[in-house]
């Protein structure tokens, strides 16, 4: 019995001995190793080994199946000089789950790579629930505010009859928030008081995201620093027409206040994509503000808080239904310079109902888009986009009539 033991003893610890010299070997050789050729032969279902970058690989075709490995990964986080900007959403505590939606698609897609913070505003005080979902998700720093009562209130110089009765209207036309009295605070928070928020006087760059929106391709580069690089002030992704309903008199309040302060008015503007007769009528075209990447700093300048204090004392953000997105697009067509406006065509963004997937396919396939072309919204004819184009004498991307 004994000397079977010992004998049984031996025979495992060769075996031992063969596996690890077997490890040993193998992994010194992991580059070099060569698969039976057999195995790497052209139409296989087995896709051929390839080293870690897969430099290799770039003389040979692109591989259509997985893994999709042909390409260096960009490095987990950017090494590069942050920027002095963050993210903000309005939200209410109820918003909570499609605000989380949100924040997801925009780490993914972007903000995992650049850490960027996070101010999210409110007019209640938002609930643990609420900060310690959104502070989990986001990957830089998340802030938490209360909206002061006057940033969120009738002003007194409002007629308070007079905007109910509007209400009362709007409510039997069936106009789209035309009965809400927060959805009117809401824009007119959104026009002239976000930026002004103490939290944000700690950046000069933001981007806004709302709840539910999508992101559908990777962005692989800081868009606060091309802002910076490039000299732009205010971007957007979508544009299109406003409902007039809601803004009946905004064009005659935005001419009382250029004749009021002719000097904040910029000589090379984007006039012509506002209108078509040199500025007697407005064509209601805006960009759409619940995606907006923009500079704080011009916010808070004179100049806009001069047009949009004017704007508010109009009465329009009550008495009619005022909309932040043409009140934030006038003022960037009318007071910035055109090349201080821009187009992200790359940033393929969803929010209800409008899609705006990058025109030009290798595009699309080479930052992972996900957005079905059939759902750009661009070069429909409800679309500004097309004017923006012309109004800057751009070309329009390649393949842009196929997408018509
Ligand atoms: N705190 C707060 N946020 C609001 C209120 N109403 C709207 N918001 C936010 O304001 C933004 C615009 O509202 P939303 O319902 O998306 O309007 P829509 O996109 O025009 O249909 C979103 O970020 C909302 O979360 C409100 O009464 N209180
Ligand atoms: C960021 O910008 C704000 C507004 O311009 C400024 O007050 C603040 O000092 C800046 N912070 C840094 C770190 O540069
Ligand atoms: C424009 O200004 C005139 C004169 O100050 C004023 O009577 C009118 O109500 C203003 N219109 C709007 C829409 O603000
Ligand atoms: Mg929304």
């Amino acid at each position: 019995m004994a000397g079977t033991q010992r004998y049984l003893r031996y025979i495992v610890f060769a075996l031992v001995c063969l596996i690890l010299l077997f490890f040993i070997s193998s992994s010194s050789s992991v580059t070099s190793a060569n698969w039976p050729s057999s195995y790497t032969g052209g139409d296989s279902a087995v896709p051929s080994p390839q080293p870690p970058h897969g430099k290799e690989q770039q003389t040979e075709p692109k591989p259509s199946s997985t893994p999709n490995n042909d390409k260096a990964l960009p490095p987990a986080t950017d090494a590069g000089e942050r920027m002095n900007a963050t993210f903000v959403t309005l939200a209410r505590n109820s918003d909570l789950w499609e605000i989380a939606k949100s924040i997801r698609h925009v780490e993914d897609r972007f903000n995992r790579k650049f850490n960027y913070d996070w101010v999210f505003l409110n007019d209640d005080d938002f609930n643990d629930e609420f900060k310690k979902v959104t502070s989990a998700l986001v990957s830089g720093k998340t802030k938490y505010g209360k909206i002061p009562e006057e940033h969120w209130s009738f002003p007194d110089f409002i007629d308070q009859d007079r905007a109910a009765k509007v209400r009362e209207e709007m409510k039997e036309k069936k106009i789209i928030y035309g009965d809400s009295i927060s959805y009117r605070h809401m824009c007119r928070y959104e026009s002239g008081f976000f930026f002004r928020h103490p939290l944000m006087l700690d950046y000069e760059w933001y981007w806004r995201v709302e709840p539910s929106i999508e992101l559908y391709c990777d962005i692989n580069y800081d868009t606060f620093k091309f802002m910076a690089d490039n000299k732009k002030k205010y971007s957007f992704v979508l544009s299109l027409y406003e409902y007039v309903e809601t803004i009946p008199t905004l064009w005659d309040a935005v001419k009382n206040f250029t004749a009021t302060y002719p000097q904040h008015i910029e000589k090379d503007n984007s006039m012509t994509f506002l209108s078509e007769d040199d500025g007697k009528t407005y064509n209601h075209c805006h960009f759409w503000s619940n995606f907006e990447i923009g500079n704080l700093n011009w916010l808070r300048s004179d100049a806009y808080i001069d047009y949009f204090t004017s704007l508010d004392h109009a009465g329009g953000f009550f008495y009619e239904r005022w909309g932040d997105a043409p009140v934030h697009s006038i003022a960037a067509a009318l007071m910035l310079k055109k090349e201080e406006l821009h187009f992200f065509n790359d940033i393929a963004y969803y929010h209800v109902p409008f899609t705006h997937c990058p025109t030009g396919e290798q595009y699309r396939l080479d930052h992972k888009c996900h957005c079905n072309p059939k759902d750009n919204f661009d070069w429909n004819g409800y679309s500004c986009t097309a004017r923006f184009y012309e109004t800057n004498n751009m070309k329009k991307p390649e393949g842009y009539e196929k997408d018509q």
